[in-house]
């Protein structure tokens, strides 16, 4: 299968990608500024710089279809459908949280907006959505299971077996490797024998491609493609989405590992926001002044969320063994 037909994008849906960008990237700085102002702690990875195929992604999808993810999935949270506050407060381990405060970073995780974590291990959400897949197939429904996972998840061999079992059974999911290039310190390089990680599917003869991950409107209309041709098809599928992230693989990350000027390439010419931003101006979808107002929009929502996640109280010791599987 190949994702060809191209897939419009009127001015409406391009300035509400625009918004939730912003949102998307706002919402991280403060997330980033909360962590050193301590109000959590625990791990943090942020998604900065990868909003554009966070956003084209999730722009293909419907609210039934589903979504699993790692660890760097706080706005992949939102972007499903889980509120800012409800993220932030999750964050910072509060009541109000999407998991009550339970879950943490790692573990966002909705049931009735379908996003099914937030996984910790490396891989690990994987396996799981085939079992998703299996479940739509099962069900006879025409939704499918998107599942994010890093360019170092993909070396895991638990992912092997997921792709294996997901094209034996025809399982919808659509594997979506954020290729950041780097898993923690390690460039992909050093611990990848492809030179495109979309070659991995051909062991399994699953159909592939690759997308420019940082240009939001290539990624919508490639992913919508692959997205609609699965509803028919009912196959899983591979995609190797190019990105970056501008920060540390977490919070404690001395960035030894790559040069400055590496990063600011990406964020002086490849920055997703910016592309979009360039397109609306020259295409005179927007003007510099609603842009601001823009982006002044969705800091005000952030300021919103982390009040909210401020306000909310701490979850009672009473309900410390609740919602908690202990075997
Ligand atoms: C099974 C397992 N092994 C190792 C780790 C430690 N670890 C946490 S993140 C990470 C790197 C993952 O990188 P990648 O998949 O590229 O995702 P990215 O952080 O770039 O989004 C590793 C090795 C883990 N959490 N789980
Ligand atoms: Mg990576």
């Amino acid at each position: 299968m190949t994702a060809k037909k191209k897939a419009q994008l009127d001015k409406d849906t391009l300035v509400r990608m625009y918004k939730d960008m912003c949102l998307f990237r706002r919402f991280e700085e403060r997330v980033g500024l909360a962590y050193t102002k301590q109000k959590f702690s625990g791990f943090c990875h942020l998604h900065i710089g990868q909003e554009g195929l966070a956003v084209g992604v999730q722009y293909a999808l419907r609210p039934s279809d589903y979504m699993m993810s790692g660890y760097r999935s706080h706005t992949q949270a939102i972007g499903k459908g889980i509120s800012p506050r409800a993220v932030m407060a999750e964050l910072f381990g509060k009541v109000d949280g999407c998991c009550r405060g339970k879950g943490g970073s790692m573990h966002m995780f909705s049931k009735e907006h379908r996003f099914l974590g937030g996984h910790g291990i490396v891989g690990g959400q994987t396996p799981i959505a085939a079992g998703v897949g299996f479940r739509i197939r099962y069900s006879k429904e025409d939704d499918i299971c998107v599942c994010y996972m890093g360019d170092a998840a993909q070396n895991q061999g638990q992912f092997y077996e997921a792709l294996n079992m997901a094209a034996t059974w025809d399982l919808p999911v659509l594997f979506i490797i954020e290729n950041n290039r780097y898993g923690m310190g390690t460039d992909i390089r050093r611990t990848t024998s492809v030179d495109h990680l979309w070659k991995r599917a051909l062991a399994f003869d699953v159909a592939h491609s690759d997308v420019d991950g940082m240009n939001v409107i290539s990624t919508y209309e490639h992913v919508k493609s692959i997205v609609d041709q699965m509803r028919v098809d009912k196959k899983p599928y591979l995609l190797e989405a190019l990105t970056y992230r501008y920060r540390g693989h977490s919070v404690s990350d001395p960035g030894t590992y790559r040069t400055k000027e590496e990063v600011e390439d990406y964020q002086k010419n490849k920055d997703p926001i910016m592309q979009l931003e360039r397109y609306l101006l020259e295409q005179k979808l927007a003007t510099e002044e609603e842009l601001k107002s823009w982006d002044k929009a969705a800091k005000d929502i952030v300021n919103d969320a982390e009040a909210f996640a401020d306000a909310s109280p701490n979850p009672s010791v009473e309900e410390l063994w609740d919602h908690v599987l202990a075997l």
